[in-house]
């Protein structure tokens, strides 16, 4: 246990005011994680799955109103609203705690208290931030024990050090004899709240038991409390995976990606090369936190410990190696489960069999057209399950970043890859990250829906601010030379007619190698109104048939198209008011400036 008094202090007020049957603080061992499994398979909020198939794996199907991310219940508690920025819904944090506080009171009336230590982040490696999450869900703390080093050995480590404390409350506490549903949460949605506290480093969560908003290390802790602790102290915490890349001479080198949601970050991190020589390693499929070490060289840990992957469309094909790390000692949530006990979704490469039980309990009517898994259906794996693990994915140094890659989804206008002039190019870029959206997917205009650095939903403070973060990182980097290199990069442009350019997928390696030959300085690139552009016979497209008569138009800069794209950048950096640092419009003028030479 403990002798840290702040925690037990802190344990012991909520215990007060949620009033749960009983106070159980996790150790983190395997008896007690099957003990919490057993007890779950028992009440029938879990299914066992079968144990050849899936050894020690286990799936839940939760509420159909608990099923992603609440993002219009998310808020970012500051006392100065600004401090949130225009991205951010804000409250005043007293008010959001006195409203909240009513919500609390009694909230774990028959159910159990559990205390989870957790360590973002390499046990004692000097990046990783310690957190203890009070939730009255063991769906949550078995997720937890996956998703991060968690239990006494966090303790241990803690000692009488200070923690950033994480209350998590499903919402639904039970009468004397009251039998509990198989996925407790609050049911209307203005009852649920995922409240964060930047300037006092705390997180309060209620009412829903799914993914980020009850998992309080991953989004809630890793991104947007460690976005503010980066800021305060000069280090980086961001939506990003982390890979490295091996070239046939042997070279490897690290790079970190930030994409929206729907762009592909963990098919990218786990990319098997179709072509012979290379290799890639994964490191993270997530978040990376960046410190520069004494060298002046940034390094990224993985925070994570496990993998929270959406699983429809998971499948052999696309993705082999998050489906071998999902083979064993995983948590599904929201798949279809199999009459033999296997899992199921809508992608993984085969027909559902007959009987398939789906995400609503019901046996799966094919005719019904509904789907058998929840499209955010997700496996919950551990990281070092995963075939293509990085070796020094745990190593509590880090591992030296030589580049970031940004990128959306963009049918026309932006190339298959360009590469920023320098450092407040590159943030000017990442300012600007954004898919295409159709009128008909938002039921608004269509245009490109911005998401810079893919962290909208993730930035703790003022975007505006996190713009200006991101240039004082360059300005103090202890050795400017050593700084990555910034590339945009862009899977998705498609032909007039409305055909993909480029193959994607595995593919996407010989993009990687322009990039990895650019860090090494192996090749020219063109210089272009908006960055450097290979030279197209740069790429290597050996093998792809077909592939040579697209590669003029995937690595075309149009003008024109780009003083169009201007028009909207405006309208995205005029949402930031004043809080957009000046550097980023003088980027934003030299561009105009070169696209009308
Ligand atoms: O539910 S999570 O926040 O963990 C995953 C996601 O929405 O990106
Ligand atoms: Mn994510």
């Amino acid at each position: 246990m403990t002798k840290n008094q702040k925690l037990l202090d802190w344990v012991n007020e909520w215990a007060a005011i949620c009033q749960p049957d009983n106070v159980h603080w996790c150790n983190g061992s395997d008896e007690e994680n099957q003990q919490l499994l057993d007890e779950m398979i028992k009440s029938g909020a879990a299914v066992k799955l079968d144990e050849k198939k899936r050894p020690g794996c286990v799936a839940f199907n939760s509420d159909p109103s608990d099923v992603a991310r609440v993002e219009n219940r998310t808020f970012i508690c500051t006392s100065k609203e600004e401090d949130a920025g225009p991205t951010n819904n804000w409250m005043s944090p007293d008010k959001m705690k006195a409203e909240m506080l009513e919500s609390y009171k009694g909230c774990m009336k028959g159910r159990t208290m559990y205390i989870i230590p957790f360590s973002m982040g390499p046990l004692g490696s000097n990046i990783s931030k310690i957190g203890i999450e009070i939730t009255d869900s063991p769906y949550v703390v078995v997720n937890m024990r996956i998703m991060t080093r968690m239990g006494q050995k966090v303790l241990d480590i803690l000692g009488d050090g200070d923690f950033i404390p994480c209350l998590h409350s499903v919402g639904a506490p039970l009468e004397a004899g009251q039998k509990d549903v198989r996925w407790p949460c609050a049911s209307n949605i203005d009852d649920k709240y995922i409240s964060h506290f930047p300037e006092t480093n705390e997180i309060w969560s209620f009412g829903s038991g799914y993914g980020g908003n009850a998992l309080l290390g991953k989004k809630c802790l890793a991104l947007r409390i460690a976005s503010n602790m980066a800021r305060r102290e000069g280090w980086l915490a961001e939506h990003m995976l982390i890979m490295g890349i091996t070239n046939p001479q042997g070279v490897k080198k690290y790079i970190a990606a930030a994409f929206p949601s729907a762009c592909g970050k963990t098919n990218l991190a786990m990319l098997i090369p179709p072509i012979p020589g290379w290799k890639v390693e994964t490191v993270g499929d997530d978040i990376a936190w960046m410190k520069f070490d004494e060298e002046g060289v940034l390094r990224a840990i993985n925070p994570e410990a496990g993998f929270f992957g959406v699983a429809p469309f998971t499948s052999m094909e696309t993705n082999p190696n998050a489906l071998h790390s999902a083979d064993k000692n995983s948590i599904f949530t929201n798949v279809g489960v199999t009459p033999d006990g296997d899992v199921w979704w809508e992608g993984i490469g085969h027909d559902c069999p007959e009987g398939t039980i789906d995400w609503k309990n019901k046996v799966h009517d094919p005719a019904s057209g509904q789907t058998v898994a929840h499209p955010n259906a997700r496996f919950t794996s551990p990281a070092d399950q995963c075939p293509a693990i990085d070796p020094a994915w745990e190593d509590p140094a880090g591992v030296p970043i030589s580049a970031f890659l940004f990128g959306g989804r963009r049918p026309s206008t932006v190339p298959l890859v360009y590469q920023a002039f320098d450092w407040n190019h590159g943030v000017f870029m990442g300012s600007i990250v954004g898919s295409e959206v159709t009128a008909a997917a938002i039921g608004l205009k269509a245009g490109v829906r911005r998401d810079p650095f893919a962290m909208l939903p993730f930035c703790g403070y003022n975007m505006g601010d996190y713009f200006g973060h991101w240039i004082s990182i360059g300005e103090n980097a202890p050795d400017k030379s050593k700084l990555p290199l910034i590339f945009n990069v862009n899977w998705f442009r498609k032909s007039e007619d409305g055909k993909w350019l480029w193959p994607g997928y595995g593919e996407n390696i010989r993009v990687l190698g322009w990039i990895l030959d650019r860090v090494l300085g192996n090749v020219d690139a063109t210089e272009t109104p908006i960055g450097y552009v290979p030279k197209k016979e740069d790429i290597n497209i050996d093998g792809l048939e077909g592939q040579e008569k697209y590669m003029d138009e995937l690595v075309e800069v149009d003008n024109k198209l780009w003083l169009e794209e201007c028009e909207l950048i405006a309208e995205h950096q005029e949402k930031f008011g004043d809080a957009l640092p000046k550097q980023m419009k003088d980027q934003f003028e030299a561009l105009k400036a070169r696209l009308k030479k």
